[in-house]
């Protein structure tokens, strides 16, 4: 058995932030990952995820996004890792477009709104005007762009690698391939159980993602739902790599009843580019998900999203990934108090939107249990909307 002031089960996007803004604060913590993070079972892996400031999903949001961006410059200028590509985001949509996906209704016009009111640089582009910078996208002429050049990628295995040597070279203990089969609450903290080691801490953050279901129970585990998403990249037209490798990140919600979505990643190879849309039906078991992609998947991918929207992409991809979000019925993050177990902090599920808020989300973590209160605003991801 061994005792820290603070603990975080699961190490990704969240855990492996919170893990070194605790340890940056020097205090005793330990990190607990089921498997060898950066790794390729959760959802923090697959090269990319999109970030941009003018959060459609809410304003909320903003200052998470913002202050995230702050801090990946501090952690690539102590890690020398290069993580934040800021070349562009590009949102692509009919003005007032609906999204079945709960927080996207409207989510250009959301976006541009909030640009507005934090001051964010932006452009709002006629579809010609998105034609003509862009030659691989081919939107409708009733389509219009929202355009952050300051948006753009993070390298996510570098994101969460980065954050990880900064915890350890800042004191941390990281216990990895140990996987934790009970977190009970003792005395006045709790008492981790795993397959390592038992571990007793005086609060712990369960950044645990798919599986944080299973391990906090009721109610967490009606609330959460995992589900498998798919990551496709397709090679790119050679009459296009100009094009491509210049490109803006893209979301693009579509379809005449506004239930499409896509969005894409610029080629970071010359060859090929990354795009995935997303899935909200049945929940999986996040140890059964099934990691094989039929190339039936990568064509339904090509028929619902690319063709006639994308130019020259064939519909065969030449690579795929799995990963799952975890996501609540309202899509928004939850990060709280366990309704009983005050020194359980929960820090999941990010509903497929949380990757560019994961610096500040770990900074607000370590202020949540080291100071007793965030600086930047949690209040819209309590727990109590979804009981
Ligand atoms: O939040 O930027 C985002 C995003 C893109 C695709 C899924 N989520």
């Amino acid at each position: 058995t061994q005792s820290f002031d603070f603990a975080v089960v699961g190490l990704g996007a969240m855990g492996s932030a919170s893990l070194y803004q605790l340890a940056r604060r020097g205090v005793r913590v330990v990190g607990i990952d089921r498997f060898e993070p950066p790794h390729n079972q959760g959802s923090s892996h697959g090269e990319t995820r999109i970030t941009r400031r003018g959060i459609g999903e809410g304003e909320a949001y903003v200052p998470l996004a913002m202050r995230s961006h702050e801090l990946w410059r501090e952690i690539e200028a102590e890690t020398g890792a290069a993580l934040l590509h800021e070349i562009g985001s590009l949102i692509i949509a009919r003005p007032g477009d609906m999204v079945e996906r709960p927080g996207r209704t409207a989510f250009i016009d959301r976006s541009i709104k909030a640009a507005q009111h934090y001051g964010i640089e932006h452009e709002v582009l006629s579809a010609d005007e998105i034609r003509s910078r862009h030659p691989h996208f081919t939107p409708q002429d009733d389509e219009i762009g929202y355009f952050e050049p300051g948006g753009g990628y993070l390298n996510v295995e570098g994101c969460v690698g980065a954050n990880l040597d900064l915890a350890v070279r800042h004191g941390a203990i990281t216990m990895l391939g140990a996987e934790v089969l009970s977190i009970v609450p003792d005395g006045d903290g709790v008492r981790i159980t795993t397959t390592a080691d038992t571990i007793l801490a005086g609060q712990v953050a369960v950044s645990a993602g798919a599986w944080a279901g299973q391990l906090l129970g009721e109610p967490f585990s009606s609330i959460l739902k995992p589900t498998r998403q798919v990551m496709h990249w397709y090679e790119i037209d050679p009459a296009l790599t100009q094009a491509w490798a210049g490109s803006p990140v893209f979301m693009w919600p579509h379809g005449e009843d506004g239930d499409g979505f896509f969005y894409g990643f610029p080629s970071l190879d010359g060859a090929t580019f990354k795009t995935a849309d997303e899935y909200y039906g049945a929940a999986s078991d996040p140890d059964a998900i099934d990691r094989v992609v039929p190339a039936a998947d990568s064509a339904r991918m090509h028929a619902a999203h690319l063709a006639g929207r994308l130019a020259h992409v064939v519909p065969r991809a030449v690579r795929t990934a799995t990963c799952i979000y975890t996501a609540t019925a309202d899509s928004a993050f939850l990060i709280d108090r366990h309704p009983v177990y005050a020194s359980i902090l929960v820090v999941s599920p990010c509903s497929g939107h949380g990757f560019k808020h994961s610096a500040a989300i770990g900074e607000a973590v370590a202020q949540t249990l080291v100071d007793g209160q965030s600086k930047i605003d949690l209040s819209a991801f309590a727990l109590g909307r979804l009981l």
